[in-house]
């Protein structure tokens, strides 16, 4: 075995190890979802065959010929009794592409399909693509919605000025994709998500209606509107369901993660907030529940995030994010929530359909206000002493 040859079968054998690594849940959770130790997705998980070219005569320096920077926000879907996630992997190029991944327990062993995802463009082909919600519909196909992001040619001497419309797709083996007509909206939209079940015959999207690529403005929170075909998806009337507020976790914006999980006490939604600081935005995770014969009312919503970047999470290419548009609800229950830290890397945490029903439930609502948090707090100090004092 010559040197070329012994350097490629280290950098498999590191390889190898990396995906085969066993994770494990961390000590210490919050009785909500348990993280783990280690991500499930990284740049480093990519395909050798991505990255190498392994001719020799080629490359004699078996050097990295495409770099992978990242892997991140991925949609998921359980497949023929695997975990399967649809992740946002992007280049050293700054573009993002899909690509398919699949764990048989959906903690670790996490492997990429040989190929990324070939994605038709539409009529007017977009710069980049990214964030994919995968929807298995009652119509029988999965969809994926995504944002396809233009250069705005409105301002010519702009480089960083961009549109963000809802790309949509749908397909039937997770590889062959066909593309549909970008959704027409009336306004720039990202973080589209398709509601698995026809609501008055008719197919419902969650929206995020923006005033710019950036800046949600006036968009007030998640929308919600009806489209009569995914073959022509028109918006034409969008109203607003999760609202934003002053002073909150969202207070700058907020998303729709992954489609809502039925369950018999309401829909579960996961969803992402912003609010801005010293340091930046801070993107952390939220959920509410709405009503199951109208997925458009909100019948609970904790107060304050669910899930935020912790140690080594905040660090990454975009600092102090966590941001979910992927997850999987077994038929036992068990729930695998997936989670991107810091546009950097992917994770998974893991709960249960009564856990995050009961935490929606029971976790107090915010009041909007210092007061009305104190209020809140004294209450269950005082329910605390009667129990102790009781006993039970
Ligand atoms: O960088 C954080 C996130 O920013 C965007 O989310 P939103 O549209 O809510 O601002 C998206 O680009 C997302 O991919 C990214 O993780």
């Amino acid at each position: 075995m010559n040197g070329f040859e012994q350097k490629v079968k280290l950098l498999r054998q590191r390889h190898e190890a990396l995906l085969c690594r066993k994770n494990e849940p961390l000590e210490h959770d919050n009785g909500i979802y348990s993280k783990y130790r280690y991500p499930v997705l990284t740049a480093e998980h990519t395909p050798l065959e991505w990255r190498y070219d392994f001719s020799e005569k080629d490359n004699p320096f078996l050097m990295q010929r495409i770099m992978m920077n990242a892997v991140l926000n991925a949609g998921a879907i359980k497949w023929n009794g695997r975990y399967v996630v649809v992740a946002r992997v992007e280049g050293a190029d700054r573009k993002s592409f899909f690509a398919v991944a699949e764990s048989p327990n959906g903690i670790d062993n996490f492997r990429f399909w040989p190929e990324p995802v070939t994605m038709p463009d539409d009529l007017i082909p977009a710069t980049n693509i990214y964030d994919m919600r995968l929807t298995a519909h009652e119509d029988g196909w999965v969809y994926g919605i995504f944002c396809a992001e233009r250069h705005d040619d409105s301002c010519p001497g702009d480089l960083s000025a961009a549109t963000a419309t809802a790309g949509i797709a749908r397909t039937r083996d997770l590889i062959h994709w066909d593309r549909l007509p970008d959704l027409r909206t009336p306004s720039q939209q990202r973080n589209v998500v398709l509601h698995p079940e026809f609501v008055n015959g008719k197919y419902a999207l969650y929206t995020r209606p923006q005033d710019g690529f950036i800046d949600t403005g006036s968009g007030g929170g998640i929308g919600w509107a009806l489209v009569d075909d995914m073959t022509n998806a028109v918006v034409t009337e969008e109203k607003i369901i999760n609202l934003r507020h002053y002073h909150t976790i969202m207070e700058v914006k907020n998303g729709e993660g992954p489609h809502p999980i039925k369950t018999k006490y309401g829909w579960l939604h996961l969803a992402h907030g912003v609010r801005g600081c010293a340091s930046g935005l801070r993107y952390v995770l939220y959920m509410y529940m709405t009503a199951l014969d109208d997925p458009t009312r909100v019948i609970a919503q904790p107060g304050g995030y669910f899930l935020v970047p912790e140690g080594a999470e905040y660090v990454g290419d975009v600092m102090n994010v966590v941001f979910s548009n992927g997850w999987i609800a077994d038929d036992d229950g068990k729930v695998f929530i997936y989670y991107a830290s810091s546009d950097t890397r992917l994770h998974v945490a893991t709960s249960t359909i009564e856990r995050l029903v009961d935490y929606c439930m029971n976790t107090p609502a915010d009041g909007f206000t210092t007061t009305a948090s104190v209020e809140t707090l004294k209450r269950l100090i005082a329910k605390n002493r009667t129990t102790l004092s009781s006993g039970r």
